[in-house]
């Protein structure tokens, strides 16, 4: 029985790029074939809770602009009522999968028993929602930054009861994520940073996370959970500093904790800009690890500097963030996860379903443009080509070899390198045909 949120809204339907309609897809066509592969499969969309179904509007300046029936969230009847409206949402999108925290779903309680307690209640029921529908889960994750609890981090709290509840807290969800056949469990630190270093032992709390991440290795292990184990890396905001940064220096951390074979990264469009970087660039430190885990799929306003997450709009990022994806040999057990939100003006139901179908639409048309990209194979080549000297065996055997060497050889062989155009604008040009 439909709750009736979106009565008049009816299920999407590619239409074609001709479609003059707000509602249908002109790109994403989740059968098409691309490379061999369904677009569904390629991109793995996923619908995030915590946006379209907890966030109530309220940005630094004032509070709620958004009305819902399940609101106030402090009740389990009227969580469940959520969880039906975002399962027809799911629906009407046609979207394979979802995303949520622990307060995303569950009303909260104030303490961990009963946290847990409604937390196994509606995943219980969220469960039963997926075997009927097919729906499937992309990664858990638990809120530990909203709370006033969780004010001076989770796992790198000074307070250890505080990293107790946190260890309680993920342990419980990832036995939800792991119940409902979750494909990863995500972990984002916005509170494991400081606001100052006047009050912060940095290394004492690097060293807790590192243990804290250990430790949720060996529970993955230990229950048997399959799915990937993902950190999300942002360099600021909540806190003024985020331990987790950018992604190489997450790898660094992972690496400095013997984690670089269990965790991967969850990368995020606005956190890459957030950090001073290009989202294909995130993407390419992941990949030359061997790490890249997942996307969350967004983008900051350029002008206000702010972790704004709206939806993506721009295909020309979106096509050499999937280049650089195909590249790395896709998503794998990852996803595209919408991590965005309407504007707090955008208060009717039509914009939740109109906001993921352009978004949905950016993404398919992007990926295809990076998959005609690499079957035409043009930058591939360009690459080589700039790289061919390195596959003379008077080159590859230099590195080998030592400073006194090579200096021999440069003298004995007069070796007075030609300076070469990097062809930067060509390659440009060469990638505006085909966005
Ligand atoms: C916030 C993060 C968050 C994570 C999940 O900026 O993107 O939404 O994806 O905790
Ligand atoms: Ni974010
Ligand atoms: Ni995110």
């Amino acid at each position: 029985m439909s709750t009736g949120f979106f009565d008049g809204i009816e299920k999407l339907a590619y239409e074609g790029v001709d479609s003059t309609s707000d509602l249908a897809f002109r790109h994403y066509n989740p059968d098409e074939i691309v490379m061999g592969k369904r677009m569904e499969e390629h991109l793995r969309f996923a619908i995030a809770y915590w946006h379209s179904f907890a966030w109530e509007g309220g940005d630094p300046f004032g509070g709620q602009t958004l009305v819902r029936p399940w609101h106030p969230q402090d009740d389990m009847g009227r969580a469940k009522m959520k969880a039906d409206v975002a399962f027809e949402m799911f629906d009407i999108l046609n979207a394979p999968y979802f995303c949520w925290h622990d307060a995303d779903i569950r009303p909260e309680q104030g303490n961990f028993a009963d946290n847990l307690s409604t937390l196994n209640e509606i995943t219980d029921y969220i469960g039963e929602k997926m075997q009927a529908t097919g729906m499937k889960l992309l990664w858990g994750t638990a809120n530990m930054f909203s709370h006033m609890r969780w004010m001076g981090g989770a796992s790198t709290n000074p307070d250890p009861d505080v990293f107790a509840f946190a260890a309680a807290t993920v342990k419980g969800c990832m036995d939800a994520t792991h119940k409902l056949g979750g494909e990863n469990y995500v972990l984002w630190g916005g509170r494991e940073g400081y606001e100052t270093l006047l009050n912060t032992d940095m290394g004492q709390e690097l060293d807790h996370m590192g243990r804290f991440l250990s430790m949720v290795v060996d529970y993955k292990h230990k229950i048997g959970f399959k799915g990937q184990i993902l950190v999300e890396p942002k360099p600021q905001e909540p806190s003024k500093h985020q331990y987790d940064y950018d992604a190489a220096t997450c790898i660094g951390f992972l690496r400095k904790y013997g984690l670089e074979n269990e965790v991967k990264l969850n990368l995020e469009q606005g956190h890459a800009i957030l950090a001073g970087h290009s989202f294909e660039h995130e993407i390419a430190v992941a990949a030359s690890e061997g790490m890249l885990g997942s996307i969350d799929m967004n983008r900051n306003d350029y002008q206000s500097g702010w972790d704004t997450d709206q939806f993506p709009n721009n295909v020309p990022e979106v096509a050499l963030t999937y280049y650089h994806i195909i590249q790395a040999g896709g998503l794998g057990a990852g996803g595209t996860n919408f991590d965005a939100k309407i504007r707090r003006q955008s208060i009717d139901p039509i914009d939740l379903i109109a906001s993921h179908a352009g978004g949905m639409d950016v993404c398919a048309r992007g990926f295809k443009a990076a998959a005609a990209m690499v079957e035409d194979g043009g930058l591939q080549k360009a690459l080589d080509d700039r790289y061919a000297g390195w596959k003379t065996p008077e080159a590859e055997a230099m590195l080998n070899s030592d400073l006194a060497s090579i200096s021999e050889r440069v003298l004995s062989d007069g070796i007075n390198p030609a300076p070469r155009s990097g062809r930067q604008e060509i390659l440009e040009n060469y990638v505006n045909r085909f966005v």
